[in-house]
């Protein structure tokens, strides 16, 4: 069985836990900047600080960074580049529940959990969270740390920029780009191209920041 340890003990954690138990991997333990004593029975192993330790003794061990975010920021990415400078490896990790079509790449970190379909051409980079039942359709680009939300939909074409989230329920039509460092509104419907950060809502949806 792979060996990961999980950063963070919170909400997003505990959803990508129990994808790794439904997917075979051995997990050693979680860190977090406090103790939250054992997170569906995955025991606490202390701060970020036990991590070049851990790395000597464990150099098979991957991460899997279990702090999500809701927001654009890149401090996810921030995260991803200092615990990989020790030498950890950042398996992907795919729920079995989730549809993967054909001619897809998936790049390490990212996490794909129950419900979710990608569909044939489609790439996402690094740390991106493809959560609960999204849609991310044909021939997408999805950028690094992309958090698609539960329920959004992607559909054929879309390109999405690096920290960008796509809020829950959000849809995205055909062919359009969204730049990086946007924030989708739960429930918005983008119908253009958005070529500003900023935060967008509404249907369709529009910069408000
Ligand atoms: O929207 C959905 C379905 N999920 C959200 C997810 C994507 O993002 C969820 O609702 C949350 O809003 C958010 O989940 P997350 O990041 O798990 O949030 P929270 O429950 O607040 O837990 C974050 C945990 O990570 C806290 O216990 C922090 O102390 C810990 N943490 C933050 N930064 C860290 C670090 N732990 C370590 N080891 N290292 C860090 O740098």
């Amino acid at each position: 069985m792979p060996k990961v340890v999980v950063i963070g003990g919170g909400g997003h954690a505990k959803v990508a836990i129990s994808v790794l138990k439904k997917s075979g991997f051995d997990i050693v333990g979680y860190t977090d900047h406090e103790n939250r004593g054992g997170v569906l029975g995955v025991p606490y192993l202390g701060t970020d600080d036990i991590l070049p330790a851990l790395r000597n003794d464990s150099s098979d061990c991957g991460i899997v960074i279990g702090v999500g975010k809701v927001n654009a920021s890149p401090s996810r990415s921030e995260l991803f580049a200092k615990i990989s400078a020790l030498g950890f490896h950042f398996p992907v990790l795919v729920s079995p529940g989730a549809s993967i079509n054909e001619d897809i790449q998936l790049s390490a970190g990212t996490v794909v959990f129950d419900g979710v379909v990608v569909n044939s051409g489609s790439k996402a980079g690094r740390m991106c969270i493809l959560n609960t039942n999204s849609t991310v359709d044909h021939d997408c680009l999805v950028g690094d740390n992309v958090h698609i939300a539960p329920g959004a939909t992607l559909s054929g074409g879309v390109t999405v920029g690096d920290n960008t989230m796509i809020g829950t329920g959000a849809v995205v039509i055909h062919s359009v780009t969204i730049c990086a460092g946007c924030l989708v509104g739960a429930g918005s419907t983008v119908v253009k191209d958005l070529t500003t950060p900023g935060i967008y809502v509404g249907s369709p949806a529009r910069r408000i920041k």
